[in-house]
């Protein structure tokens, strides 16, 4: 049973979407990974949104592009935290898909990371996760110390060797 749906879309977003499975893969999550066009299939859409919940699935992270109703509508029916996740349009730099997804009315949220940020919408699934897990809180509290301590090695590189010789 997947605690995670991740649903996208179309297949376009799939680039960005695989960076939210591969945080929840580090992180031991079982997940669900769907295309799923609210606009071209509302009915397959529906009921993927009605049965989420008594499947098991404590967090949907949907990612959409353009009037991306996905996140939005996934958070109208399914009670639980929705992460959404706009993708970047050629049209307008992925501008449209971030009103479409972080302008929800009041009663609705909708969490939203920036353009493309499959991989802090894995992370916020996973934070969501640990407030009832311990031993999630304490991986993630590792994350974040290797995070700093790359921090720390780059800045001990650019000490040693100046910006000159930099290289990344
Ligand atoms: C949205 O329209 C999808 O989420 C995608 O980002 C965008 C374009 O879809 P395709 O035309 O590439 O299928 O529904």
């Amino acid at each position: 049973m997947a605690t995670v749906g991740i649903v996208m879309g179309s297949d376009s977003d799939l680039k960005v979407m695989s960076k939210a499975a591969e945080i929840l893969e580090q992180f031991g999550i079982d997940y669900d990974m769907r295309i799923i066009s609210a606009h071209r299939e509302p009915d397959v859409f529906f009921e993927y949104a009605r049965t989420a919940k008594d499947k098991g699935m404590k967090v949907i992270i949907a990612g959409a592009g353009m009037a991306a109703h996905l996140p939005g509508m996934c958070a109208a029916i399914f009670p639980l935290p929705v992460i959404g996740v706009p993708m970047h349009t050629t049209s307008l730099g992925g501008r449209d898909s971030l009103y479409s997804i972080v302008q929800m009315p009041s009663g609705i949220p909708v969490a939203t990371v920036a353009i493309g940020g499959g991989a802090n919408a894995g992370l916020l699934a996973v934070k969501m996760l640990a407030i009832s897990d311990s031993s999630l809180l304490e991986k993630l509290e590792k994350y974040a110390a290797d995070l700093k301590a790359a921090v720390v090695k780059k800045d001990e590189k650019l000490s040693e060797k100046g910006y000159r010789d930099y290289e990344n």
